[in-house]
């Protein structure tokens, strides 16, 4: 075979970079570079994904099925390996019932092609209701504001980053994370571009970042008060008259009566204690908001990760709504991703159908939130979860409170995990299934260009082939889902079943490109790739710039992606598309929702009762080099200085007796961790701040580099009580602690 290039997707981060691989005669990875020639990333590439090589032929990557016996897991066979989950989740589901078996689905399953195609399948033929992800430690509070503001829970506006003058940043370092829920490859580029376009770029974060730095003006925000100065803007827009033209919202939204009056209160004087953020720094960012040409505010996981988290993500929008930014170029925009059919008509948006069982949270989006994982585990009673099945996921690291989660996992009947990993959470599975290594596996990202600066689809095929009897993750999966439901059918018939139910329903779908065709004549002219791909073509057929299964020759298929745009496919900027976006019951943009009302009245009692607390609050945060949990086992990526440190303001070091390099004590109401102090001014008095994702000096794990770079696990001292009520998601961000100096 011999030497030879390949072009694939990076998988790691939201980013969404085109890499060019060189592999030996072996199929080792020998050297990665940006695809220079990806229309989209055009040669961008970070340090992780120049490290993909070492990931992939990382020694600790698990090569076949693990099974535990007493503290120490064995290789087994496939089969025995899927035997042994048919046999044991039988089990637990005939003794305790179908909700004792739980699902946890983890960051990286929304980076592949498997996860989004077949994790919900493995949900639905358990038949929980108790079913986690990592958005409810993330997203999810957009999800539940764009829910509620435009029908589709989907349906999040990112900003338009190429041709916007004016940014307005709430809790997002992209200098660090590279962007998200907003995938845009060389996400510094295109600010430092919004800049010398004579574009301004405004970033509010506790700490002075990268991106601050980067940006023409920071503000420090006091942890968890975004909610008191998005509210204060808002105040401002109505107050100064500044409010967007009633053409451009006449007849489109409701509620703009209502939230005027609900932001009566909330004068930039009233807010500026409690947020750290001066009043007249308030009006003025209102007055540039309103004047900019096109602007677009944006806010990510330090805005979500909060108990206001849902308001935070309500209120960005509603900003982008006022200053007529919606939906417009350079403001906030819908994209159009390719793989996604138009026609298919959703349901408004609803949450709480079903509630938890100790805490009586409300499902949202079909899961419940991870924060109270933990109390379904332990807690007693019908219902109680005995089993769980992890996707892709850490949470004995990633979880508020991970600590007491990780105790629980060690209690559970039955446990298997997919994960290429042998790590703080799958040391706990029965059986671990890995996924191949990332050059054997299929790349399209269903889940993140939904949320790209620009429409883009890019399909890279595996570029090693799996061995013989070597289960891709899609089979992984698919074979879960069959044996969840109790037979020992082919997992092909999975595909097979939702292709056919799929062509059928689009073949009478009003609107859609194959009505009134022969479901079977369609099912005929399908990619002959995999099952896998098989799905993929035909969503890509059926989607905005699909060929309708032949309807429009010139348009797209998989088998076009695959051999024409081998680097990927530009389809163009985002274009207006909010009447197409909208599913709302009243057909318009709710700018007001009675649910969102009522906590702001909570928001106004908090402004009225409380004085800001004087005691240290933690945030997180985010480095380049790191990707949450789960990248800490490669040594180019761990070499250099630790930088699983305590950030902390020198005024606060010094108050506290504490220099850089001293070793001190972090107390939260759930435990308490030991760190090494860093004294620096970019961290604003009174906060502290320690990553997430370390603490890797758990026995029973096979991550040898990982383990000599432990670090701690901040998730011991955030608290799973803690929770925004309206989303259920985590709150990371605010977490009231003490901070001691340990005796040197
Ligand atoms: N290198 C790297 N890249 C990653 C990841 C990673 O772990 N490492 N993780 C990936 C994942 S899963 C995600 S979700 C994304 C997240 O991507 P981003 O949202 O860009 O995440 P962060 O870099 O954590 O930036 C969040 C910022 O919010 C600030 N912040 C904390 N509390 C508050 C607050 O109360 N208010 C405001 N306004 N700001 C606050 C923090 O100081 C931090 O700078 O990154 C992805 N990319
Ligand atoms: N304190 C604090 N906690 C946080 C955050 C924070 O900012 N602060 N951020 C939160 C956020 S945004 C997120 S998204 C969560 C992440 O939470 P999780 O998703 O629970 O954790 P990860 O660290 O992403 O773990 C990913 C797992 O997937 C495995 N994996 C990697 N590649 C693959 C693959 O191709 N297939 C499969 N099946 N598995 C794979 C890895 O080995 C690892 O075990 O953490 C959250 N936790
Ligand atoms: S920015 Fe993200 S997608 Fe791009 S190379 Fe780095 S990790 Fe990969
Ligand atoms: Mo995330």
């Amino acid at each position: 075979m011999g030497d030879r290039t390949a072009f694939r997707t990076c998988p790691l981060c939201e980013a969404l970079c085109g890499l060019e691989l060189a592999l030996d005669d072996a199929g080792t990875v020998t050297r990665v570079r940006g695809d220079a020639k990806d229309p989209f990333s055009m040669g961008f590439i970070c340090p992780k994904g120049a490290t993909l090589g070492s990931l992939d032929g990382d020694p600790d990557r698990l090569a076949e099925p693990l099974v535990r016996n007493g503290e120490e897991h064995a290789p087994i066979g496939w089969d025995e390996a899927f035997e042994t989950v048919r046999d044991r989740l039988s089990d637990v589901i005939a003794r305790h019932g179908r909700d004792s078996v739980a699902v946890y689905i983890g960051n990286p399953t929304a980076h592949s092609l498997a996860g989004p195609l077949y994790a919900g399948a493995i949900v639905k033929a358990i038949g929980t209701r108790n079913l986690f992800t990592a958005s409810t430690a993330d997203q999810m509070p957009k999800h539940v504001a764009c829910g509620h503001m435009f029908g589709d829970p989907l349906a999040i506006p990112v900003p338009d980053l190429d041709r916007t003058d004016h940014l307005l940043m709430l809790g997002a370092n992209p200098l660090e994370s590279n962007g998200s829920l907003c995938s845009a490859p060389d996400f510094p580029g295109r600010l430092k571009a919004i800049r010398a376009r004579g574009g301004k770029v405004v970033v509010v974060d506790p700490r002075r970042t990268r991106t601050a730095a980067l940006a023409d003006e920071h503000m420090f925000i006091r942890p968890g008060t975004d909610a008191f100065l998005l509210m204060a803007l808002v105040h401002t827009l109505f107050a100064e008259d500044l409010v967007a033209s009633p053409e451009h919202l006449d007849g489109r939204v409701n509620g703009l009566d209502e939230l005027r009056a609900l932001a009566v209160d909330f004068a930039p004087e009233r807010v500026a204690e409690t947020t750290g953020v001066e009043a007249s720094t308030i009006r003025r960012t209102a007055r540039e908001l309103a004047a900019a040409g096109r602007a677009a505010v944006y806010g990510r996981i330090g805005t979500c990760t909060q108990a206001y988290g849902t308001l935070n993500s309500w209120l960005v929008d509603v900003l982008n709504v006022l200053t007529g930014n919606l939906d417009r170029p350079g403001g906030a925009m819908f994209p159009l991703p390719a793989h996604a059919p138009a026609y298919r008509r959703k349901k408004p948006f609803t949450t709480g159908r079903w509630r938890s069982r100790v805490r009586g949270l409300p499902e949202v989006n079909g899961e419940l939130p991870v924060a109270t994982l933990v109390d379904e585990i332990e807690t007693p009673g019908e219902g109680q979860i005995k089993a769980l099945i992890t996707i892709g996921g850490n949470p004995a690291l990633s979880a508020p409170n991970a600590a007491r989660l990780d105790g629980a996992l060690a209690g559970l009947e039955f446990m298997v995990s997919v994960d290429p990993y042998l790590n703080e959470t799958t040391r706990h599975a029965t059986v671990v299934l890995p996924p191949p290594r990332p050059v054997q596996t299929p790349h399209y990202d269903v889940a993140l260009v939904g949320l790209a600066v620009r429409n883009y689809a890019r399909y890279s095929p595996p570029i090693v082939p799996l061995p013989d009897g070597r289960p891709s993750e899609s089979d992984i999966l698919a074979r879960l889902a069959v044996l969840a439901s109790g037979t020992d059918g082919d997992p092909a018939a999975l595909d097979e079943v939702i292709i056919t139910s799929t062509l059928a329903k689009a073949a009478t779908a009003g609107g859609s490109p194959v009505q009134g065709r022969d479901p079977d004549e369609l099912r005929k002219m399908l990619d002959s790739g995999t099952p896998t791909e098989q799905r993929l073509d035909m969503m890509l057929r059926l989607g905005p710039y699909g060929d309708g299964f032949g309807a429009d020759p010139s348009g797209l298929t998989l088998t076009k992606l695959r051999t024409e745009h081998p680097h990927g496919l530009d389809l163009g900027a985002l274009e207006p598309r909010l009447e197409q976006v909208l599913c709302t019951t009243s057909g318009r943009v709710e700018l007001c929702p009675s649910t969102f009302a009522a906590v702001v009245d909570r928001l106004h009692s908090a402004l009225r009762a409380a004085r800001p607390s004087n005691g240290m609050v933690l945030i997180g945060r985010r480095h380049l080099r790191s990707n949450n949990s789960w990248l800490h086992n490669l040594p180019e990526l761990v070499r250099g200085s630790n930088t699983c440190t305590l950030q902390l303001n020198p005024a606060d070091a010094d108050r506290l007796g504490v220099t850089a390099g001293d070793s001190v004590r972090v107390v939260s109401r759930t435990g308490a961790v030991e760190a090494v102090a860093e004294p620096t001014d970019t961290v604003m008095p009174g906060v502290v701040s320690l990553p997430h994702g370390w603490g890797h000096d758990r026995p029973g794990t096979r991550t040898g580099v990982a383990h000599q770079h432990a670090g701690v696990n901040v998730n011991a001292v955030t608290d799973e009580r803690e929770i925004d009520p309206l989303s259920g998601n985590a709150v990371f961000n605010g977490v009231p602690v003490t901070v001691e100096a340990l005796a040197r």
